[in-house]
């Protein structure tokens, strides 16, 4: 009885000491004692963005082949590989929290993990690849600024990397936009075109609207939010707008006004009817990104199998040496 005491005084503590870090703004690390909402919530928030970052490298990889230049494949390679690497920080920042990397890519398998909702529409032209590099790349990077300053330290860690990355790539995506945009007739509808398929997803990415966000009031409470859904939308508005005005693309918003009470720009209403048909798995490339991502994972069973092996083996080496 003594024993049970105890120990119930010892976990009190050590979440009076999670607290303690979170009000300070100090970071929660590994081993740290942790509730079990805070673990959870990391867990799905974190390797959902572990999914989005690889599944989001299928649109893109799409145009590898037919990028229209040497210099411009050479880019679109880099990039993509940058993405397959912030999947992987994402992974094993989440492996800390107590799950593996299976069991992570077995929900996503079954549909238990979400992935963003961007990643299911097709990359159709190359303005598309200029699209999602300048608004996809733009809205994660608007994300995961706030995100740097989240209160778990393995988190925050992998997003100072993944920003300065995302950065470059954003500046690849506008530089395919601008450079469209001087261009013929044809090339100059091409990246309106894709504008207009691309600014309404990109602007869902950052979740429903903070009163019909579930999830906010708990990733506020424990600092994993530092901002809203409602408040990085409107930060990526803000930028956005000013950068498509440069290069003469027009935002396919009628009810979009610079607003001086609030200091942003009011936008139209966005379609949550097509969002949560998208995150359900009814979207234009659901099935398709799902099948690929499956087939491609057996595929390389072999490779997992072959590393397991090689440090099976230097274990034993070490063993008898
Ligand atoms: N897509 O209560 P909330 C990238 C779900 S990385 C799908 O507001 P929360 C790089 C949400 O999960 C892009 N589902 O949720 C790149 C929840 O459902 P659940 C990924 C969404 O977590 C570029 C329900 O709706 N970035 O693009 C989405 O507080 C180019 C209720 O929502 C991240 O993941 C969505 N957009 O806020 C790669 C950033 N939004 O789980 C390749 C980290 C909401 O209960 C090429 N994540 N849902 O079944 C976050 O900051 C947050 O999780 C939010 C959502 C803001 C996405």
């Amino acid at each position: 009885m003594e024993l049970l005491e105890k120990n119930e005084q010892v976990q009190t503590e050590l979440l009076r000491h999670f607290e303690n870090k979170i009000e300070k703004g100090d970071s929660i690390e590994p081993r740290d004692k942790m509730p079990d909402g805070y673990r959870k919530h990391l867990i799905r928030q974190m390797s959902q963005h572990a999914h989005s970052e690889v599944i989001g490298m299928q649109p893109e990889g799409n145009w590898i082949t037919r990028a229209p230049s040497l210099r411009a494949k050479q880019i679109l390679l880099a990039k993509i590989q940058d993405e397959g690497g912030h999947g992987l920080y994402l992974y094993s920042a989440a492996e800390t929290l107590g799950i593996s990397r299976d069991e992570m890519i077995s929900q996503l398998h079954s549909g238990k993990a979400k992935y963003s909702n961007i990643f299911n529409y097709p990359a159709l032209t190359w303005a598309d690849i200029g699209a999602i590099g300048w608004l996809v790349d733009g809205a994660a990077i608007v994300n995961q600024v706030s995100l740097q300053r989240t209160s778990y330290g393995p988190y925050s860690r992998a997003m100072v990397r993944i920003c300065k990355e995302e950065s470059f790539h954003q500046r690849q995506g506008y530089e395919i936009m601008a450079k469209m945009m001087s261009g013929t007739d044809a090339q100059k509808e091409m990246a309106q075109d894709a504008m207009n398929r691309w600014w309404w997803p990109s602007l869902m990415m950052f979740g429903p609207h903070d009163s019909e966000s579930p999830h906010t009031g708990d990733a506020v409470k424990w600092k994993i939010k530092r901002h809203s859904n409602d408040e990085l939308r409107a930060k990526f508005i803000d930028k956005t707008v000013q950068q498509a005005e440069v290069i003469g693309l027009t935002i396919p918003d009628k009810d979009l006004k610079w607003n001086d009470a609030t200091g942003h720009y009011d936008h139209g209403a966005i379609d949550w009817n097509e969002f949560y048909k998208v995150i359900s798995g009814s979207g234009p490339c659901n099935h398709q990104r799902m099948e690929h991502h499956k087939r491609v994972h057996a595929e390389g069973a072999w490779v997992r199998e072959a590393a397991e092996a090689y440090r099976a083996k230097q274990e034993k080496q070490l063993l008898h040496s």
